[in-house]
């Protein structure tokens, strides 16, 4: 079992965040919902991932391309970071993974902000990718749409084509948005409220839901809980991964806000 979860207040919220991976796993704006999603059958052990909340990815995004043995997403969000200083609101998190200093920001109030600084502390230039695997909870992602990302590009890993609408979930969902840095909304009206999701430094949007045989297929994943997530994640991947001359750094911002309708 994991160490207990460090816990932020804030006036406006609160959130637990757990060293494992630097892992938000709850946002919880006062008298509203829960923010984040977080499946009930997830692991909390050691070398092994959260499901849910924001899993932090680096250096690679999905399977890792040159080793198949690797595990999906990365190497960060199996190890225990560095806690490098703890206010009330905001924590800082720091690793190192790649040749590279990892600096990540959490702090809570009226928003959820987390901010990923990598820097490349080697003497070769070097390349990521990147992501904040965001799980949103919601009331049933049947109801919910996602808006910000009409008329942009995607590549889908489950064959989808559905044109330039907003974003509705009637089957397994996996796109990969490419050179977009729009904010994302998600219109949950069965929890009447909207989330907005703003970036920065990201030149990428995946938007994931697993749907019925993806969820069964995953053992720390409800069978029934697919309806109650939608994933939006901030991400740098493939032709927008991060490339990076020794020294220098890098940032990727997410900003999650709560409009209660
Ligand atoms: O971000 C979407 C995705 O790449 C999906 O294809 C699915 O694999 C999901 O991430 C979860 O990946 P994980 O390794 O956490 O099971």
């Amino acid at each position: 079992m994991l160490a207990q979860p460090l816990l932020l207040t804030s006036p406006d919220s609160t959130a637990t965040v757990y060293q494992h991976g630097a892992h938000v796993a709850t946002f919880q704006p006062r008298g509203q919902r829960p923010v984040l999603f977080m499946s009930a059958k997830s692991s909390y052990e050691a070398g092994k991932p959260i499901r849910g909340g924001v899993p932090v990815i680096f250096p690679w995004f999905g399977p890792n391309p040159a080793e198949a043995t690797a595990p999906a997403h990365g190497l960060v969000r199996l190890v225990d970071w560095e806690l490098e200083s703890v206010d009330e609101s905001r924590l800082v998190f720091g690793t190192t993974a790649a040749g590279c200093r990892l600096t990540y920001r959490v702090s809570i109030g009226m928003t959820l902000a987390l901010e990923l600084e990598v820097r490349n502390v080697g003497t070769a230039p070097t390349q990521f990718e990147e992501a904040l695997h965001t799980y949103f909870a919601v009331s049933d992602c049947r109801q919910c749409t996602v808006t910000g990302l009409e008329q942009t590009p995607y590549e889908s890993k489950v064959g989808e084509t559905d044109g330039s609408e907003p974003i509705r979930f009637t089957r397994e969902t996996d796109r990969l948005y490419l050179n977009t840095q729009s904010t994302c909304v998600l219109h949950d009206p069965g929890w009447q409220r909207r989330i907005m999701v703003e970036k920065s430094g990201s030149d990428c949007t995946v938007v994931w839901n697993p749907w019925i045989a993806k969820a069964k297929a995953m053992p720390d994943f409800g069978d029934e809980e697919w309806p109650a997530m939608v994933c939006i994640e901030t991400v740098n991947a493939r032709a927008n991964a991060v490339n990076l001359a020794p020294g220098k750094s890098h940032t990727m911002r997410q900003v999650v806000r709560v409009n209660v309708l």
